[in-house]
């Protein structure tokens, strides 16, 4: 199929007018997630480039530096019935970031907004006070974007696999794996990662930047083929799903789940941590009453020699003067003889 062909496809792409075949969907919102700075900003320029025609522009605002810079959740049209969701980069993928993914994933939170990693139960706070706000007519479709030049760490492989099972969860679609900077070199590595966690769907591109923006057929041809994939899934899981309501609530309490577990195991956490320094708080207090024991030990053997010696002291000079006192009686006894002799 040629360009003008795939592009005619995917902007004249609307659900099915028929209630039963849309299931009330209206709008697909490619939601996207990842690590900070590994394109998802970029990745939208590249998109609207290529399907809006005409120059390129820096709607995302994708960062200059390789550092990360995006803090909100912003939906960008692409057609009407397509929305590309720019996000937050996350840092790591702690409990809390991937708590607030979930979320949105699930189609829990609004868009166009900042993005806060909640601790606590603030989380589910913010999904009731959104409950009002979220259009059920948008399928969320989830999209992780990885850049080849971070390469990938073998201790980071189970993590990021659990990470896109559990988007899968909440979605119902297994997310879809875009890798950037194609042309860097170590793609084999993060291919082959990527490929055994089950990725089924794995789009390898260059993005358009804005020093790098002289259209190629080539990078066309690998985002065409993105959106093409997209909506032949979205389709698919129509066609096939029984009850998207029931599957919203069974995503959003999922999403409630992994908020209450993550608090759970923070909380029992907590209570270990608080265990291991009693234990390890009256070992000290155990040490010093035994060290405590020891000086009074040696106080108190100190103070018994102190006592012998002083006593022997006295002993000494009891004795001393015992013998100067029998000396004297001895003198006087003899003097007394002598006396009565003389008599
Ligand atoms: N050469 C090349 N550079 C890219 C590509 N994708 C992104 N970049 C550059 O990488 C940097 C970060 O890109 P962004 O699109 O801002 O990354 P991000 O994921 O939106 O970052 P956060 O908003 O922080 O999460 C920018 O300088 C981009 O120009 C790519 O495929 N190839
Ligand atoms: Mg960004």
């Amino acid at each position: 199929m040629d360009i003008q062909t795939q592009t005619e496809i995917i902007r004249s792409f609307r659900f099915d007018r028929s209630q039963t075949a849309s299931q009330g969907y209206k709008r697909i919102l490619i939601q996207l997630f990842g690590f900070l700075g590994h394109g998802k900003s970029s990745f939208i320029n590249t998109c609207k480039y290529i399907l809006d025609g005409g120059d390129y522009v820096n709607h995302a605002q994708a960062d200059s530096s390789d550092a990360g810079r995006t803090t909100a959740r912003i939906s960008y049209p692409l057609t009407d019935y397509i929305m590309l969701v720019d996000n937050r980069g996350c840092g790591t993928m702690n409990n809390y970031e991937t708590g607030e993914i979930f979320a949105q994933l699930a189609n829990l939170l609004p868009l166009d907004q900042e993005v806060e990693w909640s601790r606590g139960f603030r989380l589910v706070n913010r999904i009731v006070e959104a409950e009002t706000e979220i259009l059920k007519s948008d399928f969320t479709f989830p999209v992780f974007l990885y850049s080849i030049k971070m390469g990938i760490d073998e201790e980071h492989i189970e993590e990021l696999r659990n990470l896109l099972e559990t988007a899968q969860s909440v979605t119902g679609v297994f997310p879809f794996v875009v890798l950037t900077h194609k042309s860097h070199g170590g793609l084999t590595v993060v291919e082959r990662a990527f490929r055994d966690m089950g990725v089924g769907k794995l789009f390898i591109l260059e993005n358009y930047t804005p020093d790098d923006h002289f259209k190629k057929r080539g990078r066309h041809e690998d985002v065409l083929r993105f959106f093409n994939e997209v909506i032949k899934e979205v389709e698919f899981h129509l066609k096939h799903a029984k009850d998207l309501a029931q599957e919203f609530k069974n995503h959003k309490q999922l999403v409630l789940k992994f908020i209450f577990d993550r608090e759970m195991s923070f909380s029992s956490q907590t209570e270990q941590n608080t265990q291991a320094y009693m234990v390890q708080r009256m070992e000290s207090l155990r040490r010093k009453s035994e060290d405590q024991r020891n000086e009074d030990r040696q106080y108190f053997e100190e103070e018994m020699k102190r006592i012998q010696e002083y006593f022997e002291e006295l002993r000494k000079k009891d004795n001393l003067r015992f013998e100067e006192e029998m000396k004297k009686y001895g003198q006087y006894k003899k003097n007394k003889n002598k006396d009565c002799i003389l008599q």
